[in-house]
């Protein structure tokens, strides 16, 4: 499973691409070359294929339905992408050539994870681009091949493969970093599609007042933002729609795992986010039974049980957190305190709810557990707006609602937390300040989110 996950942690690296900027024939002619590399090393290897497949879209674009494949022509397609530009740089008039950008895109599509397959595409690209520039040409690409599974920091005089070659090492640097699983459990409709969406920045879940979620999810973080998001259950999709996600819950599989970005904290590493069915005693079974398989198979570093605050001490809950506090003895368990936004604070005290969780915990026999109150949705509001993303309308006012809401210094959760937690978020909210989202900034740092981020991290 964990070459699984690295492919589902690597982004695409050709969003905003150089070769976007080139005219349509150009750019058909360029991605003969890749397939033309593709069909040559790596035809049975469905990584290679959808990242191919990504390739094709994204730079092809409206010309997409234009592109014919013709192997008969790729090595004059190569000559052309090779000498074709003439470019100004610096008042100057220099030949321009796409070859090393080619290169790292072969080498991506084909060979990311291939050291020894990428030395033979490099030998092979050298052959095909022989041509009078020769052995100071063959030099460069050895210098290349170096940089990108060496580690080399070379840098002799390439032309515009910055771009490209960052993305390829914050590829490379993600799959150095460990995974951290952490499984979020709870009875229906506690908030853990919700709270897993405002931990990632996304509403990639979907959230609901029923018990929807009938599998289980597992959700990795991508590099970077490509926008894209991919998934295996049988076999691996390197762009997925939302829609079809949703689709997918129908078909009775019972786990899948989802590759996207999280909006979250930049991290040393990477999270494995476990979504699962809610446990309900009196409903559905099959669910239960599936959550408690994946609690039981222990296949995770920590346990976040989410409490719904508007119920607090309800049966269900006794029941369920005693399963746990009994069957999840060597992992740390962290209790998280939903909803809080829903509290009327001229009624309720926040302060006294969460004494009370950690008095039930004390009788269940839970001690060391730390209780995290939070208020999943306004978190996951207020980063949608920080990332830029188009709100609905509802939504808007929501948000707008919560900025005055949590205004009010009885809802700042964020003083719960403990001093060293609260120096980091006060850290990360100084580094991302920015005056228009410093209000929504605010916000996310009082729901508690930031807070509990900082904690699964550690
Ligand atoms: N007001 C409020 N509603 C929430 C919050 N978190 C979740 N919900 C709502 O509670 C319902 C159930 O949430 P969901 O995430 O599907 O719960 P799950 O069954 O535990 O996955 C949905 O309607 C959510 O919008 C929260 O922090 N505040
Ligand atoms: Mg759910």
């Amino acid at each position: 499973m964990d070459c699984i996950k690295n492919e589902l942690s690597i982004a695409s690296i050709c969003r905003n691409h150089p070769i976007l900027k080139e005219n349509d024939e150009f750019k058909i002619k360029y991605i003969n070359i890749l397939e033309f590399f593709y069909n040559k090393y790596c035809n049975n290897d469905n990584f290679a294929k959808q990242n191919l497949s990504i390739y094709k879209n994204i730079i092809l674009e409206k010309c997409l339905l234009k592109y014919v494949y013709r192997a008969d022509k790729v090595n004059k397609y190569l000559k052309d992408s090779i000498f074709l530009k003439i470019n100004k740089k610096n008042g100057k008039w220099r030949i321009f050539s796409y070859r090393f950008i080619l290169a790292i895109d072969c080498l991506f599509i084909c060979a990311f994870d291939n050291e020894d397959l990428g030395k033979t595409i490099i030998s092979n690209l050298k052959l095909m681009s022989n041509d009078f520039l020769g052995f100071f040409i063959n030099k460069k690409y050895d210098a290349l091949y170096l940089m990108l599974y060496k580690e080399k920091n070379l840098t002799p005089n390439f032309y515009d493969i910055d771009f490209l070659l960052s993305k390829w090492w914050i590829n490379k640097n993600q799959l150095s970093k460990p995974i951290k699983k952490i499984v979020v459990t709870a009875n229906m409709s506690a908030g853990k599609s919700t709270l897993i969406n405002a931990l990632i920045g996304k509403k990639l879940l979907q959230a609901k007042n029923e018990a929807c979620t009938s599998r289980e999810y597992r959700i990795i973080n991508k590099s970077f933002e490509d926008d894209l998001v991919s998934a295996f259950d049988k076999t691996l999709k390197l762009n997925v729609s939302l829609n079809e996600l949703k689709n997918d819950e129908k078909k009775g599989l019972d786990k899948i795992y989802i590759g996207t970005y999280f909006n979250g904290l930049e991290d040393k590493q990477r999270f494995c986010f476990i979504d699962t069915p809610g446990v309900n005693y009196s409903e559905n079974n099959e669910h239960e039974q599936l959550t408690k398989k994946v609690i039981e198979e222990k296949d995770y570093d920590k346990l976040v049980y989410v409490i719904n605050s508007n119920y607090l001490g309800t049966n269900d809950d006794a029941q369920y957190l005693k399963y746990i506090i009994d069957k999840v003895k060597d992992k740390e368990i962290i209790i998280v305190l939903n909803k809080l936004d829903n509290f009327d604070i001229d009624e309720d005290n926040i302060k006294e709810s969460i004494d009370k969780v950690y008095k039930d915990l004390q009788r269940y026999g839970l001690k060391n557990s730390k209780v995290c109150p939070i208020s999943a949705y306004a978190g996951l509001l207020a980063k949608r707006k920080i990332a830029g993303e188009e709100l609905s309308k509802i939504e808007s006012r929501k948000l707008e609602n919560y900025i005055y809401q949590f205004e009010e210094p009885e809802y700042d959760l964020s003083v719960f937390y403990e001093y060293d937690i609260n120096i980091l978020v006060k850290n990360y909210i100084n580094k991302h300040k920015n005056h228009e989202k410093d209000s929504y900034l605010q916000l996310l740092n009082n729901t508690g989110i930031l807070s509990l981020e900082y904690m699964l991290s550690k």
